[in-house]
């Protein structure tokens, strides 16, 4: 078997525009320089990602449709023998300079959840970087009594913070790679960092899926991304059927901007989603009486070891074959007809359920349930969606497996692209209906966005990633294009932003094509 490596470029041809990016390293360069009087060893880079189909289920372990995008963070790295790292950004006013001391011992440096700083997603990348080092080069820091080398680095990011498009995770990936290479590791595979980045963001108290960090590791020019995570994280890359050769396929991006503070909303948002999927996964279990792994980081059974065990063999998918589809669209199928059964969920249950009956469903007193479920990450809510939330995640596993097969079946004839942009448009819809009425992460401004694209030439339009604010993604071809951001623009963003500049609209809505992932770069 190949292991890939996080490739090392010594140019920025991997770049869908070289000549704009090489302006920006040089920019990046002479901050660096203002900063510490020096020229970086390297850069780190790695990008952000829009999620084409699947939200809300990576957390489940269900696979996803992502891709990576051009935007992303550098970072100009140069390492030392001080016991200090010093973290700067070109935007200064948003991401003041922070300073931390590595511990004389080598132990691991710590995070204050409560004081939140970017640094603290710094020091997310530099917690994983040093259990790898710890693991597979001990003896880069003297069999773990040493610290790691100090740091100095300027951070350049194009990635809109909490706009949908995984900035933080494209923020600890960079930082991670950075510390790797600045430790002397240059060989880091592509499996490895993307294992060691998924949980960087648990340090600072989100319970994060693993997507985000495996499509901006994994992503490639032209090429969006099958992310599986059972049997193994795997990212797959594939391509698009071909429209015509005047027109082609495109994702238009645009962002709400309404920002999505995940640390902030997390207890009644992100981390309810988890925790809602994780009760509904063990009460499913139970009634279903089968025994499926406590796998996810809560150690609680997750939907997708229900749907394993319930019909008993895991089928394997490291290679994505139709009957390999048809299987999983089957399985989907039937729990979604399981899940309308009284004797799942009562009718009651489908409003909601309180702590007491979620409690005494599992057969656990209230304590028990609270240390079981409510501890580890904070959480609040009146009632516990758990049949709304179950419904979407089939439901949304199930149209990741149609857009696969949809892919396969155009793969092979691409005679009639019109039919094939229609039926992953409605896919897509069916989506952001899913995520608006059942997983509750849309918004009536969100909508509306969807609702204007749809009206000129978006296919197919819903939010990615998190939600609470952040991106649309729209399907749609180069020649819809013009009529579609003009659209936006008129509708949505003159309309919510009077006073909005024509560089922030250019900023909010962006065509992006397939990008290159993690990468190294010696200039
Ligand atoms: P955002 O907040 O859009 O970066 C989050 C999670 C993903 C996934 C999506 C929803 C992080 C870093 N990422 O993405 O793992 O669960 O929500 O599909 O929190
Ligand atoms: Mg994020």
């Amino acid at each position: 078997m190949t292991t890939s490596l996080i490739p090392t470029y010594k140019d920025l041809s991997f770049y869908s525009n070289p000549e704009s990016n090489e302006i920006r390293y040089n920019q990046l360069a002479e901050e660096f320089n203002k900063n510490f009087n020096a020229k970086p060893d390297f850069f780190a880079r790695s990008p952000g990602r829009v999620n084409l189909m699947g939200d809300h289920i990576d957390y489940n372990f269900f696979s996803v449709l992502p891709m990576a995008i051009d935007v992303d963070v550098v970072a100009a790295v140069k390492r030392d023998d001080s016991r200090t790292v010093i973290i700067t950004n070109t935007d200064s006013v948003n991401f003041a300079k922070e300073t931390f001391e590595l511990p004389q011992d080598g132990s691991e440096i710590t995070i204050d959840q409560e004081a939140f700083s970017w640094g603290n997603y710094f020091k997310c990348g530099f917690i994983v970087a040093h259990k790898y080092i710890l693991e597979n080069r001990p003896d880069l820091v003297s069999d773990g009594s040493k610290p790691l080398k100090g740091l100095k680095i300027t951070f350049n990011g194009t990635v809109p913070t909490g706009g949908g498009l995984s900035s933080s995770a494209a923020f600890c990936v960079a930082s991670t790679l950075a510390v790797l290479r600045a430790n002397g590791i240059d060989n880091v595979s592509k499996a490895d960092l993307t294992r060691i980045t998924v949980v960087s963001e648990h340090y600072v108290g989100v319970n994060t899926g693993g997507m985000d960090q495996c499509a901006s590791v994994y992503g490639e020019v032209s090429k969006a991304l099958l992310i599986h995570f059972k049997p193994k994280l795997l990212g797959i890359p594939f391509g698009f059927p071909k429209i015509s050769k005047d027109d082609e396929l495109t994702f238009l991006i645009s962002n709400s901007l309404q920002k999505a503070n995940k640390h902030e909303t997390a207890p009644i948002h992100y981390n309810l989603r988890v925790v809602e999927m994780a009760i509904a996964s063990d009460i499913l279990s139970k009634k279903l009486n089968i025994n499926p792994p406590r796998d996810s980081n809560l150690s609680t059974s997750s939907l997708r070891g229900v749907m394993d065990a319930y019909f008993t063999e895991i089928k394997k998918q490291d290679k994505w074959d139709a009957d390999d589809f048809q299987t999983g669209i089957d399985r989907l199928r039937a729990l979604l007809e399981l899940i309308e059964d009284k004797a799942i969920f009562t009718d009651e249950q489908k409003i909601g359920f309180t702590v007491e009956d979620a409690a005494k469903t599992l057969g656990l007193d209230e304590t028990e349930f609270q240390t079981a479920y409510l501890t580890k990450f904070p959480v609040r809510f009146e009632l516990l969606k758990l049949y709304q939330r179950t419904k979407h995640v089939f439901a949304e596993s199930l149209r990741v497996l149609e857009c696969l097969s949809l892919f396969h079946q155009f793969k092979q004839s691409s005679e009639n692209p019109q039919q094939f942009l229609e039926a992953f448009g409605k896919i897509m819809n069916e989506s952001q209906v899913s995520l608006d009425t059942l997983n509750n992460s849309s918004n009536e401004k969100l909508n509306e966005i969807c609702s204007i694209a749809l009206k000129n030439g978006s296919y197919g339009s819903r939010v990615t990633g998190a939600g609470w604010g952040g991106s649309i993604v729209h399907l749609t071809t180069t020649k819809n294009l013009q009529k579609l951001v003009n659209a936006l623009t008129t509708e949505y963003y003159k309309v919510e932003f009077p006073e909005i500049s024509q560089e922030e609209l250019n900023e909010a809505i962006v065509d992006s094509k397939p990008a290159a992932g993690s990468c190294v770069v010696l200039l």
